[in-house]
């Protein structure tokens, strides 16, 4: 039987290496798309094919997390094996901007779900595994190195919801017996990865710098300290986790730590440069709270999972790198191919 995975947040940077794993594992793929002016789906348009050429592989439905009800007739009509709940507002500095949104969507929009799962399970008989994306800012303000033991401290709107979407979880589980995992998952990242998160702001600006085409790079705290993985290997620790006889949560994570300062360093080196030369700080991009520095201990995951990263931090930073360049290049190409 052809397993049915419905996957919140496909568009995003793990939605779409999660939807190449699970299709090349033969999976039917399910996931849910919201609504734009413009095109969102760049992530995955590799993936999809138009299903009256070539039938459904990966169909995709419009809704979104502060839509309860668009979600349980989503539910309904795909009937998934395994949920994979990724749809948030990610964006740390941005939830201080914008907290109540992004507590509704990552706080309200996880119970909506297991909501609509509960009832779903109850009215149909079926059984349906649920993942939930955690993330290493709820540690916060805790000492590394941080496990599934270390107590939460919080230190953003986006922490603070995804706290509540953890407990959320742990409830159902508890109350009702759900097949629910949560990942705890620290700071995965690729070639994919959004353009305003530190790593890729980077990678991007030394691919334009290098072209020609960008002279400075405006950045905030240099000497916050991550755990940095890469994006392909962590979507297989979420497959996993659905795949044991229990429910558990885990934090997965590379057990390195480097600074914004050393990630600079090792990007502008990649491509002959020296990031002292191009660099502003700009307060604008500090936060009023930081995590100063964050280091998992994923002991838990690779004994019981049997996960292990196959990409290293100099190889995830080259990736990156050698990715933007030949993105800056094309961008130049084009440029010039337009003004000629
Ligand atoms: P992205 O920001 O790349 O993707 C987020 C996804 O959620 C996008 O598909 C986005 O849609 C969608 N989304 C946002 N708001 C809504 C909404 N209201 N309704 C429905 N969908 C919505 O994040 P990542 O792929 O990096 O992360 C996936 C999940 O894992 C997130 O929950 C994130 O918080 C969590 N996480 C990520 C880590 C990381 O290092 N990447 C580490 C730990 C946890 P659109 O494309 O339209 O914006
Ligand atoms: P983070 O990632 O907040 O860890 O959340 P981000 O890349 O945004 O920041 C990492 C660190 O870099 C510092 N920093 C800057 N950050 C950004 N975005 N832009 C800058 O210009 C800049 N300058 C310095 C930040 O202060 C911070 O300390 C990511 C998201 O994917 C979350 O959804 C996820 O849960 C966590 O990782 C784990």
């Amino acid at each position: 039987m052809t397993k049915i995975a419905l996957i919140t947040g496909i568009s995003g940077q793990d939605g779409s290496y999660l939807t190449e794993l699970l299709l090349a594992k033969g999976y039917a793929v399910h996931g849910i798309v919201r609504r734009s002016s413009n095109f969102n789906t760049q992530r995955i348009d590799h993936i999809y094919h138009d299903p009256h050429e070539t039938g459904p592989a990966l169909t995709l439905h419009f809704g979104d997390m502060a839509d309860g009800t668009g979600f349980r007739r989503i539910l309904e009509l795909v009937r998934p094996d395994e949920i994979y709940h990724l749809a948030a507002q990610s964006h740390v500095r941005i939830s201080f901007d914008m907290p109540e949104y992004t507590a509704d969507v990552g706080a309200l929009g996880t119970l909506r779900l297991l909501e609509a799962v509960r009832d779903h399970m109850t009215q149909s008989g079926r059984s349906v595994r649920v993942y939930i994306a955690g993330s290493s800012e709820m540690f916060g303000a805790a000492p590394p190195p941080q496990n599934e033991s270390t107590v939460f401290h919080p230190r953003s709107p986006y922490a603070v919801a995804k706290v509540a979407a953890h407990y959320f979880a742990i409830n159902y589980r508890e109350s009702y017996g759900h097949f629910i995992c949560n990942g705890i998952l620290f700071n995965h990242e690729s070639p994919r990865r959004g353009e305003t998160f530190v790593t890729r702001k980077i990678t991007r600006a030394v691919g334009r710098i290098r072209a020609g085409s960008q002279k400075r790079l405006a950045l905030g705290n240099l000497d916050a300290k991550r755990d940095w993985g890469f994006a392909g290997d962590y979507v297989t620790a979420m497959w996993l986790m659905l795949q044991q006889d229990q429910p558990d949560d885990y934090v997965v994570a590379m057990g390195e730590m480097h600074s914004v300062r050393d990630f600079l360093d090792m990007a502008f080196s990649e491509a002959g440069l020296h990031w002292q030369d191009h660099v502003d700080l700009d307060p604008r991009y500090l936060r009023p709270a930081e995590v100063d520095a964050l280091q998992g201990d994923s002991s838990k995951a690779r004994a019981q999972l049997g996960w292990m990263p196959r990409v290293s931090f100099p190889e995830l930073v080259k990736m990156m790198v050698q990715h933007d360049i030949n993105l800056a290049e094309r961008e130049m190409a084009s440029r010039n191919f337009a003004g000629a």
